[in-house]
């Protein structure tokens, strides 16, 4: 979206708000010891399925990569992915099998904040407040509603109409300075600065504004099978590489992939099918995009797709094995969430506080 209330430029000014609770004051104990001036960013992920290379490339990697020059707080959503139908039991299992997850890509508790988003009820009741200030006209235009509601937009739910806005109250609670996310979630974190800056001019200065931190490369990977689409966990199985799938499924989905019927192997976005896959194999590969298509100069599609599939293993081997170590453990996991969301629910608590004061709640 562009926003909804005024020119990106304004934007980009108010983003120099100052923090309405400075860092110092409500340091978690990895912090205590820093100094105070890091940047803050928060992002969260659904336990909606076991999360697809596309969450990894777009989102997790750069969260790992960074742990050292941001203070970081990472949250699995579960009271998002309650926004379609979900399994209570399969819920729960994908709660912790997330929570595995992250740390088994490198998330590390000692740096970053991790815990389960309805372990801490500020989030819902910030949303409801934010609510109250978020015009619906503005909901109206996210592009993710439309698409994921479908053809029967009656039959959708409340919460998935609202979801841009508890992810606002997520990201507004910790006065994030960034949210480091993938493309898909360009107009939410837009829509938070816009709900954030309606509520400062309103009732005086409460949040910071926060920016997208959006990566030029790998932000949409898209489907396997359908490469004009967005790679997605609620998708079709063929259409994404989870980053659970075994060995011999890697390969078959790779196999199957969609190309055209061009036989060079180069980058070029007219060609969104072999310019996706080529994308995930230099970004797995850390190559410029000359070193791979001369890798590639005279080959075949057979070739490639092969290339793809070794390093896409190798490059998930070790997430998987640190992942079945910490999903046998479920008790230890529980008591890390447990931990991350005690780091940073006093945080979360003086800004709920500072927002029921400053609309009138007594
Ligand atoms: N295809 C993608 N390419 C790059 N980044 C992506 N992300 C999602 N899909 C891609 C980023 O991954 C992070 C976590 O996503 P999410 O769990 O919050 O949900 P989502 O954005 O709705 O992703 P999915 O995979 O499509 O999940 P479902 O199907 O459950 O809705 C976010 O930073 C997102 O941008």
């Amino acid at each position: 979206m562009s926003a909804p209330t005024k020119a990106p430029e304004k934007a980009e000014k108010k983003a120099t708000v100052k923090r309405a609770i400075k860092p110092t004051e409500q340091a978690h104990p990895a912090q205590a010891s820093q100094p105070a001036k890091r940047e803050r960013v928060f992002s969260g992920i659904q336990p909606s399925n076991i999360p697809h290379i596309g969450n990894y490339l777009g989102a997790i990697r750069h969260w790992v990569a960074e742990q050292d020059r941001y203070d970081n707080i990472y949250c699995v959503v579960d009271l998002h992915a309650l926004t379609i139908p979900q399994d209570p039991a399969e819920l729960r299992q994908n709660t912790r099998n997330l929570a595995a997850l992250l740390l088994a890509c490198g998330i590390d508790p000692k740096r970053s904040a991790l815990f389960v988003q309805s372990h801490i009820s500020a989030h819902a009741e910030l949303a409801w407040i934010l609510n109250c200030v978020t015009p619906t006209g503005w909901l109206n235009r996210m592009t993710q509603f439309k698409v994921k509601a479908g053809e029967d937009r009656e039959a959708a739910s409340t919460g998935l109409y609202d979801y841009p806005v508890l992810m606002a109250a997520d990201i507004l609670l910790y006065q994030a300075d960034g949210v480091p996310v993938g493309d898909d979630q360009r107009q939410h974190v837009e829509l938070t600065r816009d709900i954030a800056n309606t509520f400062n001019h309103r009732f005086g200065e409460t949040f910071v504004e926060p920016r997208a931190l959006i990566r030029e490369v790998g932000a949409r990977i898209m489907a396997l099978d359908e490469p004009d689409k967005k790679m997605s966990k609620s998708g079709a199985e063929p259409s994404y590489l989870s980053l659970l799938d075994p060995p011999e499924v890697i390969r078959k989905k790779i196999a199957r992939a969609t190309t055209d019927s061009q036989r060079t192997i180069v980058f070029d976005e007219s060609r969104p099918g072999i310019y996706n896959l080529l994308t995930i194999y230099q970004m797995l590969g850390d190559e410029s995009r000359e070193q791979v298509e001369t890798e590639f100069a005279g080959k075949g599609y057979k070739e490639f797709k092969a290339a793809l599939a070794d390093r896409v293993i190798a490059a998930l081997e070790p997430i998987q094995r640190r992942y079945a170590e910490l999903a046998s453990d479920p008790a230890q996991l529980d008591a890390l969430l447990a931990e991350g969301a005690a780091r940073v629910r006093p945080l979360a608590e003086q800004t709920l506080r500072l927002a029921k004061e400053r609309v009138g709640l007594i």
